[in-house]
């Protein structure tokens, strides 16, 4: 109906007024305030039997705005579940604050706090900032100029990254002695709680050398693989919340029905129920964290480039192209032969992903999969082109999906990559030495192995002609 965002401008803005679910006290700090966070971990905490005594405090990243529009509405926003059956609503108030990242204060006082037993991240891939070689980039401009703001405690600078930010936060915890905590990654890196230490340790250790020893003892990294397939809110998505609901949610978040959380480590000050929500703890991590990011982040991967390279915009049409689907299928193969056991029911998990995936009413955007491509290739290609050819056989379907990216960094405008520089400075070359500066930004390892090079080329050059899959 054309009249109906001037009668839904109307509506009351949605506040604990307008729903009145009471707020628990912060036990949670979150850093990475976006709708994946919203849609997934707020989610579970909301569902978890003792929901009641977690509140979670949501810091944002780059920019305060998703803080002031969910401070607007006391911490309140919709989910809205999305099947090709209808919507569902539902109103998640387990956010208890949200705050602008750049507001370090009041991150220090939350961190140093001794009711505070854990910190989420949702901080993304790139932003743990470890190099190929699995190191922290200490030459990244942004890690310099947290490394120098860390050395020197007299200066009034604050830090501007994520891990900055944490380490700063872990200091003050220690000075007030507020006991050991639990860090929760949970971004789609394999071995997520272990990269999230690294790059901690690293930071630390500009801080002081106690500190990090400090870490050691106190802070627990714990592992986790996450899923739940959030594309970003739309202004039609802000009206049917409004046009279903009666108030105005600003800042819904539209998620699938589907959702996964499997958790592996110590929560040395607590946790909430979340398994009442559905959440499974387990002792080995690595098989299921390898199946979500080799079979789904690797398949969405492949299709944001070769979909992309086709003229597709979002998964659910990209799939339905044969060629990109026999290349996803040709990839889940390859993966699959190197994932172990039963256990993991690839058979049922290709199927239910493939359904997930054709879910036609959630517009998951393929430029938005395609953001940080060199770093999520190293964790969604690579390992699996390693395996395939450490086991004798070629790992085409592997290769395709980099050979894909390369075609497409080729063709994107305005890239967003933690690399973006270096693969801009790749494609001013040619050729071979193209090629090779490219893969070397994914992994240098690619580069020493000529067969690999080899591969990759012939795979990209068909990308050249047309974005033909052969
Ligand atoms: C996607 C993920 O943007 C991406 O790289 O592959 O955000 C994906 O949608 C989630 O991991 C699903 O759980």
């Amino acid at each position: 109906m054309s009249n109906e965002p001037e009668r839904t401008a109307e509506l009351p803005r949605l506040s604990r007024s307008v729903r009145p679910i009471a707020k628990a006290p912060v036990r949670i700090v979150h850093m990475g305030l976006g709708a994946f966070h919203r849609s997934h971990q707020a989610w579970y905490t909301q569902h978890a039997g003792d929901a009641a005594e977690w509140g979670i405090a949501s810091f944002t990243g780059r920019r305060p705005d998703a803080a002031e529009v969910l401070s607007a509405q006391d911490g309140l926003y919709t989910v809205v579940e999305r099947s090709d059956a209808g919507d569902s609503f539902e109103v998640i108030g387990s956010i208890v604050e949200a705050v602008d990242g750049a507001d370090v204060e009041r991150f220090v006082e939350l961190v140093s706090a001794p009711l505070t037993s854990l910190i989420t991240l949702t901080i993304t891939e790139a932003a743990y900032r470890l190099g190929a070689d699995g190191k922290l980039d200490s030459q990244a401009p942004d890690v310099v100029a947290d490394l120098a703001v860390l050395a020197d405690a007299s200066a009034s600078g604050k830090p501007t990254t994520p891990l900055g930010r944490l380490v700063v936060g872990l200091a003050a915890r220690r000075d007030a002695d507020a006991g050991p905590l639990a860090v929760v990654c949970c971004d789609n890196l394999s071995n997520n709680g272990t990269v999230a230490r690294k790059a901690v340790m690293g930071m630390a250790k500009a801080f002081d050398a106690g500190l990090a020893a400090w870490i050691d003892a106190n802070v627990s990294f714990v592992s986790t693989s996450v899923d739940r397939i959030t594309p970003r809110t739309t202004e039609a998505d802000i009206d049917a919340v409004a046009a279903a609901c009666g108030y105005r949610d600003e800042s819904p978040v539209v998620a699938e029905p589907f959702l996964n959380w499997v958790l592996s480590g110590d929560f040395p000050a607590g946790r909430p129920h979340w398994e009442d929500a559905g959440a499974v703890f387990v002792d080995e991590i690595e098989p299921y964290e390898n199946r979500k990011l080799w079979l789904l982040n690797g398949a969405h991967s492949l299709l944001a480039y070769a979909g992309q390279l086709r003229g597709h915009k979002t998964v659910a049409e990209a799939l339905a192209d044969d060629s990109c689907r026999r290349a996803v299928e040709d990839f889940w193969d390859e993966a699959a032969s190197n994932l172990p056991g039963e256990d993991l029911r690839i058979h049922e998990y290709r199927a239910a992903l493939l359904e997930r995936f054709g879910n036609s009413r959630i517009a998951h955007h393929l430029a938005q999969i395609a953001m940080d491509g060199s770093t999520k290739l190293r964790m969604r290609a690579v390992p699996v082109l390693r395996a395939e050819r450490a086991a004798g056989r070629s790992g085409q379907a592997a290769a395709r999906m980099i050979a894909a990216w390369t075609a497409y960094t080729a063709t994107a405008t305005g890239l967003q990559d933690p690399q973006a520089a270096g693969i801009a400075a790749a494609n001013l070359l040619t050729g071979r030495a193209r090629l090779e500066a490219l893969l070397g930004l994914v992994d240098p390892d690619l580069v020493e192995d000529r067969a690999i090079v080899d591969l990759v080329e012939g795979l990209a050059e068909s990308f050249a002609a047309a974005g033909n899959l052969s």
